[in-house]
């Protein structure tokens, strides 16, 4: 495990989404954003394990799932200001941050609708003889949709190598969980015959070693398997969310996930200074992403409908044989 390299994604996250905020407010984004703040142990744990060819698939809070699979800060940075030089060329935007060649499938605007990218990922996979799994996360609101258990039934009929990855921070939107939901999430998982796990999603060595340990099952091509990570959105559903549905001290009372590593290292021997290289490392980065995306170019109208189509394969391996 690199603990160095998880601690550095959580800040590049936490700081990124902050710098995020600051923009939007400033009228600078356009659109919703919303922030990962608070939730940076989950993405950072899970995508510690990604391997190269792995698929990842993302949600409408997705800029922390890019970052931490390597999505570069002036890309995804650019993306968000609807600049030319973002991952989507600025057509996509905050809930569309999508990076092929980093296997990043998209985030996504539709409540669960990364669950049937996530399966169909996974079978094309398999079909086509390959090790690599899909890294699939989704928030507590996905799994009152009805995709979200067509997906856990296929991917567990057809042994698919998936891992599902709950981000449980109580609320979508403005309604909780507790409120909304008639099963748990254990016996309900546990039903479709796949293996859970649920972990502390503010401890990003709990959620490396969660991850770590059900990945094994699905990379050996057992099928699909299902970590909850227990997390805390520390901001609004969206920035300018008046959040009348919950009490400050539900909102800011859960731990730190960025301070908590932060202290847990220094207890562990790692010394100040080099955490504060890192940062500041990170923080010229990020000042450098903001300038980038801001001076960089608006795509052009007439590149409007470019990229929005692709011919379909035709040649299926399968058929040949
Ligand atoms: C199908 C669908 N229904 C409703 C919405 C509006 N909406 C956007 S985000 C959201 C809440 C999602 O909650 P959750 O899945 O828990 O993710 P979180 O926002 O907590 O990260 C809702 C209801 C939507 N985008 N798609
Ligand atoms: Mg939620």
């Amino acid at each position: 495990m690199n603990r160095l390299g998880l601690y550095q994604t959580m800040y590049r996250i936490r700081r990124f989404e902050e710098r995020v905020e600051a923009l939007f407010r400033q009228g600078k984004i356009p659109g919703f954003v919303h922030l990962y703040i608070g939730q940076e142990a989950v993405a950072a744990g899970v995508l510690a394990h990604r391997q190269p060819g792995d698929y990842v698939i993302s949600t409408h809070r997705g800029h922390g799932h890019a970052l931490a699979l390597g999505v570069d800060p002036r890309e995804a940075m650019a993306e968000l200001l609807g600049r030319r030089t973002g991952t989507c060329k600025g057509k996509g935007g905050s809930m569309h941050l999508f990076a092929y060649e980093k296997g990043l499938l998209g985030a996504n605007g539709i409540v669960a609708g990364g669950i049937p990218l996530a399966v169909g990922a996974g079978l094309g996979l398999k079909l086509l003889g390959r090790e690599e799994v899909v890294l699939a996360f989704f928030g507590d609101g996905a799994t009152g949709r009805g995709v979200f258990h067509e997906g856990l039934n296929l991917a567990a009929l057809w042994e698919l190598p998936i891992l599902f990855v709950l981000e449980n921070n109580h609320y979508a939107s403005t309604t909780s969980f507790a409120e909304s939901h008639a099963f748990q999430v254990e016996a309900l998982v546990k039903a479709y015959g796949i293996p859970y796990l649920r972990v502390d999603g503010q401890e990003a060595e709990a959620v490396y070693h969660g991850a770590g340990e059900l990945l094994q099952g699905v990379r050996q091509g057992k099928g699909p398997a299902f970590l909850e990570a227990l997390t805390h959105r520390f901001k609004g559903h969206y920035v300018g969310d008046p959040e009348q549905y919950r009490s400050r001290e539900e909102a800011w009372g859960a731990k730190d996930p960025v301070a908590t590593y932060r202290t847990h290292l220094l207890e562990s021997g790692v010394e100040e200074r080099i955490l504060w290289e890192l940062e500041q490392e990170e923080e010229r980065r990020l000042d450098e992403a903001v300038g980038y995306a801001e001076t960089s170019p608006w795509p052009d109208p007439k590149e409007a409908l470019e990229d929005l189509f692709v011919e379909p394969v035709r040649d299926y391996p399968w058929e040949e044989a």
